[in-house]
């Protein structure tokens, strides 16, 4: 039978497309906006991508993201006002706001998803969420198997859907829980039809535990793992979290063999997280969306691994607050490298420059997308980094001052000679007006991020620390303890 006007068989499909777009609220403005697919990893050091430079690890799959798209190599997260830092990253990543802004448990403020719902983008999400349960129904339309946070063994996690705007139907995980977000995430790629998408996919690896599949064929030799240039035993005075949960992942003093063998277990995680990210991949080549997709890799922190003597993510040292950032798409340059400085919470601002989607009017990020057309272009000229009231850091282009207020110390760091942190240069009469210079400028940008933290107290705490009794490694009759002066406290 023949149609009687010359549809085509393409535009006819297109209308019922548009029609069911409508249907569901799809703004028709939004069509022809590129899609959104946010993977974002939790823990993973900037330093553990292949292609850009890691030795040893194998990322085939970031390989390629990198490969086809820019890679930013000082990204950062700006800190955290607790220890469990997975928190507050995510807040400021999902609302634009720094963190002297966020509510870090309950995400109250606007978010960006959000926005990009009202813009007319279809907005998903699968994987951890960590944010206080009610708010997720507020930044996303559809969400599927969300681990509501924590921590927990990935081959057993309580999984739960989104139904009407509040988590319900809860279901164990029947296989990693990496691969049940990727599952999510394929589904949601190879199903999504009408309008634009905001995918954003939070995965819980490469997180402790360094749990994979069983049957995971890659492992890493110990042996061959490089330790990392900055390790030490110990670090060198007590940082104000030196006991936290994630320090006593290992025993002190550090030793070389027990953190390449941590090392080789969490570079183990991170390849098969690659993987799982492979397959997103793939199934996003293969839809539709291939071409107008803005893919954007990164990670809410980083982690010390045995740097400077510590173990988790609780410091202002580069290892653990700078991300790997890989972003690629139509018009973005592919395999290029960009210096510009950026916090994640720059990075939905940046979208939604790209997507004219306009954010919530509380978020502060900023709009770094002159990057992403030139990588020469730079972004921000300083940054100001936090955690709790124990560490400050500045850096600028090339120099970081870190200030430890309770314990009165500074360091003074040459990042551009000295990336790994290791030669302290705060003391050297050759650096004391830098010292100065970069001090005012750690408390000018204090004042701008509404910081109110101070940076010296008037009675500092002894700085030298010594690890707390482990029970493995007491003889069981102690020697009598010897009276210390207060140098060796
Ligand atoms: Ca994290």
């Amino acid at each position: 039978m023949k149609p009687r006007c010359p549809v085509s068989l393409a535009a006819l499909v297109g209308l019922i497309f548009l029609a069911a777009g409508l249907a569901r609220g799809v703004d028709a403005k939004a069509a022809g906006r590129p899609n959104i697919l946010f993977l974002f990893a939790d823990d993973q050091r900037a330093d553990t991508i292949a292609a850009l430079g890691n030795p040893v690890i194998q990322t085939p799959n970031l390989d390629r993201l990198a490969r086809g798209g820019l890679a930013f190599t000082r990204a950062y997260m700006q800190g955290g006002m607790q220890g469990a830092t997975c928190v507050p990253s995510r807040a400021m990543l999902l609302s634009g706001r720094n963190l002297f802004h966020i509510d870090e448990k309950l995400l109250r403020d606007e978010t960006w998803p959000a926005a990009f719902g009202r813009a007319g983008y279809t907005t998903f999400m699968t994987g951890k969420w960590h944010n206080g349960g009610k708010s997720i129904g507020k930044s996303f339309q559809i969400a599927r198997s969300v681990f509501a946070g924590g921590m927990g063994n990935p081959l057993q996690l309580e999984l739960w859907n989104l139904v009407d705007g509040k988590l319900a139907e809860q279901h164990l995980a029947k296989e990693h829980a990496v691969a049940a977000f990727a599952d999510q995430a394929i589904g949601f790629l190879q199903n999504h039809q009408a309008g634009p998408f905001f995918a954003y996919v939070p995965f819980d690896a490469p997180h402790d535990p360094h749990i994979v599949p069983p049957d995971f064929p890659l492992k890493y030799n110990p042996a061959t793992i490089p330790l990392p240039p900055n390790f030490l035993p110990q670090h060198p005075w007590d940082n104000g979290e030196m006991t936290i949960r994630d320090e006593k992942l290992l025993p002190w003093p550090r030793t070389p063999e027990a953190v390449k063998a941590y090392l080789a277990e969490y570079y183990r995680y991170i390849t098969y997280l690659d993987q799982q990210i492979g397959r997103i991949l793939d199934a996003l080549a293969a839809s539709p969306h291939a071409t107008n997709t803005i893919v954007v890799f990164s990670a809410d922190s980083g982690v010390a691994c045995g740097s400077h003597g510590l173990i988790g993510k609780q410091s202002v040292y580069e290892h653990s607050l700078r991300v790997p950032l890989l972003i690629s798409g139509p018009g973005i340059p592919a395999g290029q490298r960009t210096e510009a400085m950026c916090y994640l919470f720059d990075v939905l601002p940046t979208l939604g420059k790209l997507c004219g989607v306009t954010g919530p009017t509380t978020s502060e990020g900023l709009d770094f997308s002159a990057t992403l057309r030139n990588p020469l272009a730079r972004a921000r000229p300083q940054m100001l980094f936090a955690y709790r009231n124990v560490q400050r850091a500045v850096r600028d282009d090339r120099w970081k001052l870190i200030r430890y207020p309770q314990v009165d110390k500074t360091q003074l760091f040459d990042l551009q000679n000295d990336p790994q942190e290791t030669i302290n240069l705060a003391a050297s009469p050759e650096h004391a007006s830098r010292v100065k210079s970069l001090t005012s400028l750690l408390e000018q940008q204090q004042k701008e991020f509404g910081d109110a933290a101070p940076l010296t107290v008037a009675t500092p705490q002894p700085a030298a620390w010594t690890p707390p009794k482990q029970r493995s490694a007491q003889p069981k009759s102690k020697p009598p303890l010897e009276k210390k002066s207060e140098d060796d406290l």
